[in-house]
């Protein structure tokens, strides 16, 4: 509690990270005994996706990428209803027929989850445009999440220079988190930041320790505000880390074990918990609590799900273009 009394924002993001890992290790575990539909998680970036979409309003659309769970969660999706759609139930966001490759929750503001890497770039211009135009809420902006990899494509280049161009009311989100599915980053952009590519194109630029979710939120916060205020892109590149396979599962073989291990000593939700209690905000035991809390809320939904119908066979053509 602060000197109004009220909680700490603080601990209420460490909830929200506590919750989406709890999240995908629940459906890591699904997977691993049931060989259910499997998932690319986000295990270890966790701070970014909190970090950043608690800097949103709910006018503000997202756009993001095929490791989306964080960023629906952090928005406040209902974990059952997204594990029902990744096992593919009728109560999930989608009916069950976009997995979590493809989930979105227009409820939410969550516009889309593009699996095609780089998909997202292409189209937040599009939903930017119609922002502008006024089709969306009133002064709204839209985050657009995607990884080092995504960057490394022409899209991001299109995207940027069009954005810039056409002034469009985007936060760009990198989540650099050093693997492009099974190669290294270095192996495929001789810069270290991301942040210079976006640069170029006359984008307000900065790179923030993806790890540490103050800073995350700090920036975001900076960068929605002068989106609001000017109309123009920003650029938020984090660095992060995937502490998990590319997906489930993946025995991450081809990591050096001193870099995982490196990248494990900096736990987003073990630095932040460290530095509430060394703060007094919280303790180990309050901790502990609210641990057990967000357990039982994901074996909640996961009852849920696993309680949920499979669609009708008549479903099938339904919902779909072509
Ligand atoms: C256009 C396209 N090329 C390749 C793939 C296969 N693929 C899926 S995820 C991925 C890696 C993407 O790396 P990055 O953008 O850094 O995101 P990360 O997976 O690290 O979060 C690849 C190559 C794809 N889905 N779409």
């Amino acid at each position: 509690m602060n000197q109004a009394n009220e909680p700490d924002p603080r601990l209420s993001m460490l909830e929200a990270m506590m919750t989406i890992r709890a999240y995908e290790h629940k459906l890591v575990a699904i997977n691993a005994q049931t060989g259910a539909a499997g998932t690319c998680t986000a295990v270890g970036q966790e701070a970014a996706a909190v970090g950043v979409v608690r800097a949103l309003e709910p006018r503000d659309r997202i756009v993001t990428n095929h490791r989306s769970a964080g960023h629906l969660l952090a928005r406040g999706a209902d974990a059952g209803r997204m594990m029902a759609e990744v096992l593919g139930r009728v109560d999930g966001y989608c009916k069950g027929k976009s997995g979590s490759l493809h989930i979105s929750a227009k409820e939410l503001g969550v516009v889309l989850t593009s699996t095609i890497v780089g998909g997202e770039l292409s189209m937040v211009t599009g939903v930017a445009l119609a922002q502008k135009m006024g089709m969306g809420e009133p002064g709204g902006i839209v985050a657009t999440f995607f990884g080092d990899g995504a960057a490394c494509e022409g899209i991001f280049h299109e995207s940027m220079n069009l954005a810039a161009q056409w002034q469009l009311p985007i936060l760009y989100v990198c989540e650099n988190n050093q693997w492009q599915a099974f190669v290294r980053r270095d192996e495929t952009m001789p810069i270290e930041h991301i942040r210079t590519w976006a640069a170029a194109h006359g984008v307000e630029s900065v790179t923030v320790d993806g790890n540490d979710v103050e800073a995350v939120h700090v920036a975001a916060r900076k960068a929605v505000a002068a989106i609001r205020a000017t109309g123009r892109p920003c650029f938020l590149e984090l660095e992060t880390y995937r502490l998990r396979g590319h997906f489930e599962p993946d025995d991450q073989k081809y990591v050096d074990p001193a870099e995982l291990a490196k990248w494990k000593a900096r736990d987003p939700i073990d630095l932040t918990s460290a530095r509430l209690v060394a703060a007094g905000v919280t303790s180990r035991g309050e901790l502990d609590h609210i641990r057990q809390r967000v357990d039982a809320a994901i074996e909640a939904a996961a009852v849920f799900a696993n309680g949920s119908a499979w669609p009708d066979l008549r479903e099938l053509t339904t919902d779909v273009y072509a």
